[in-house]
This record gives structure tokens, sequence and C-alpha cells, in this order.
């Protein structure tokens, strides 16, 4: 499996599951966009990837970020082979704190920001026959986590959009389809109240230790690959058997 000469975005990979992917790209040979909100901590990630890999400052909720970005990448590479839609805010709130600002903030983000990317990227792609899409959802969607309704929310939204996206792209010879992780200590978890369930959560995984990020990246990568040709619409659970569907 090889993205030798592949230009791929990941977004939100200036820290967590992201970089992790991109690192795992980046080792086969992919040229990888770093996408973040946060531009030097895009830029370390790039610095370290080689393959012509560099960091672009975007915010996927914002239109105008998202064009620039898709600008960007065609003016740097040419050609967008894949897209790994990875950012999202990761909120814990008990569901009736969450007031009406918040909510859209968290769907701006975990939901908005896949459709405004799928769009952009999918555009490049359908006119050369071939892209891969691949959308990071969360197992809170099968398991209704508490603390994160909005965020399970768009995460179950994520997972209708790919399958429905999948369908709309399919005569392009596109591929979309979604990695649905578990609990994984990335920074953005570990400096969050979500690093006290790993005991509880660990309990319940059929598989006792820690979840990684790097334990994340692999099902990204393979969804991302060439060889993934003939799978499209799916969901894969990368939970060490947390939840099982
Ligand atoms: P993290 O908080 O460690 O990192 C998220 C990254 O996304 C940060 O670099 C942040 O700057 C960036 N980001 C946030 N908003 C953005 C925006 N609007 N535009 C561009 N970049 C933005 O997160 P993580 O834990 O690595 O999570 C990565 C993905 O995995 C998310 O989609 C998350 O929902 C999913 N996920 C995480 C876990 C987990 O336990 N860590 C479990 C299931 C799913
Ligand atoms: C099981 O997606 O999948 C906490 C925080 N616990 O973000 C997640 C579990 C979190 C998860 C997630």
């Amino acid at each position: 499996m090889t993205f030798e000469g592949r230009t791929v975005i990941v977004t939100g990979a200036a820290q967590g599951i992201g970089a992790a992917i991109a690192g795992q790209l980046a080792a086969a040979d992919a040229t990888v966009v770093v996408a973040d909100t946060n531009g030097p901590g895009a830029q370390a990630v790039a610095s370290r990837l080689g393959h012509g890999s560099f960091g672009v400052v975007a915010d996927v909720g914002e239109p105008d970020d998202v064009a620039a970005l898709h600008a960007e990448v065609i003016a740097q590479t040419g050609r967008i082979d894949a897209l790994v839609n990875n950012a999202a805010i990761v909120p814990f709130t008990p569901w009736d704190e969450v007031d009406f600002p918040e909510w859209r903030r968290i769907m701006r983000v975990d939901l908005d920001g896949v459709y405004l990317m799928c769009r952009a990227s999918s555009a490049h792609m359908r006119g050369r026959g071939y892209g891969r899409i691949v959308n990071v959802a969360s197992n809170t969607f099968f398991a209704g986590t508490p603390n994160m309704a909005a965020y399970v929310a768009a995460k179950g939204g994520v997972i209708g959009f790919t399958r429905a996206l999948a369908t709309e792209l399919g005569p392009y010879r596109i591929t979309v389809n979604a990695v649905s992780p578990g609990l994984v200590a990335s920074e953005g978890v570990m400096a969050s109240p979500h690093a006290e369930a790993f005991d509880f959560v660990g309990g319940l995984q059929a598989l006792k230790r820690r979840g990684l990020p790097a334990d994340i990246a692999p099902a990204v990568v393979f969804l991302a690959s060439e060889e993934a040709g003939w799978v499209t619409g799916t969901t894969l659970n990368v939970d060490g058997g947390h939840v099982r569907h």
C-alpha cells in the first residue's frame, strides 16, 4: 500500500488522532496537507512528515477558509487524492447545560465542517474520476455516551452523510467511508474531563488497555488507500471492542 505521488488533506492534524493519521500516511509516502486552526501546531507536524507535506491554517466550519485551503492545495500539488475529515470539537457538558449558541458551535465544526470539506474536495476528485473520503465519527453514536449530546448528534449526522454521499459520489469512483473511534488518549481528551473515563470505558472494552491515537490511524489509512476501492458507505468501528454493532 503506497501513497507515493498522492496528496491527502487531513483536518485537525496539529495534534491527537489527526497527527497520528498524518504520520502514518506520510510513512506510506503521502504528501499530507495538515489543516488546522492551530497554525504553528500544523506547521510543526508537517515539518516532520516530508514528501512535500505542508501546514495550512483553516477553520473547517468557515466556507472562505475551506475555499482558500483548497486553492492552496491545488496551487501547491495540483491534486487531491484523499480527504480525511478529522477536525472536531469534543465537548463534555450535560445536555441541559448546552444552550442554542453552544449547540450551534459544535454543529458548525463537527457536522457543517464535514459537509463543507466534502463539497470542496469532491469537486476536484470528480474531475479526475478518483477519490477517497474518510470521515472520523465516534463510537459515542452507537453508545449514546452522556455529556456529549450535540457531539453524538453531529457524529450520527456524519455517519448518515457518509452513507448518502457514498451513493452520490460512487459514479465518479469516489469512495466515502467513516471510522468510529472509541476513547483514546489524544491531547484533547487528556486535557478534558474525558480523561477520567478510561477506567470505566476500559472495563467495557474486549481489549483492556488504553486506546491511543496510533490505534485509530491504520483503519483510516486503509480506507484512504487505492486498495480500499470496493469499500464505500461503511463505518468501521475502532474501539478495542467497546461497542459491538
Ligand atoms: P484533539 O482535540 O486532540 O485535536 C483536535 C484538533 O482539531 C486540534 O488540533 C484542533 O486545533 C483542531 N480543530 C478544532 N476545531 C477545528 C476547526 N474548526 N477547524 C480545523 N481544525 C480544528 O482531538 P482528538 O481527540 O484527536 O479527536 C480527533 C477526531 O477523533 C475528532 O473528530 C473526534 O471527534 C474523534 N474522536 C476522538 C475520540 C477520542 O477519544 N479522542 C474518540 C472518538 C472520536
Ligand atoms: C467512548 O468520541 O468515543 C469519550 C470523547 N468516550 O470523544 C469521544 C468515548 C469520548 C468516546 C469519546
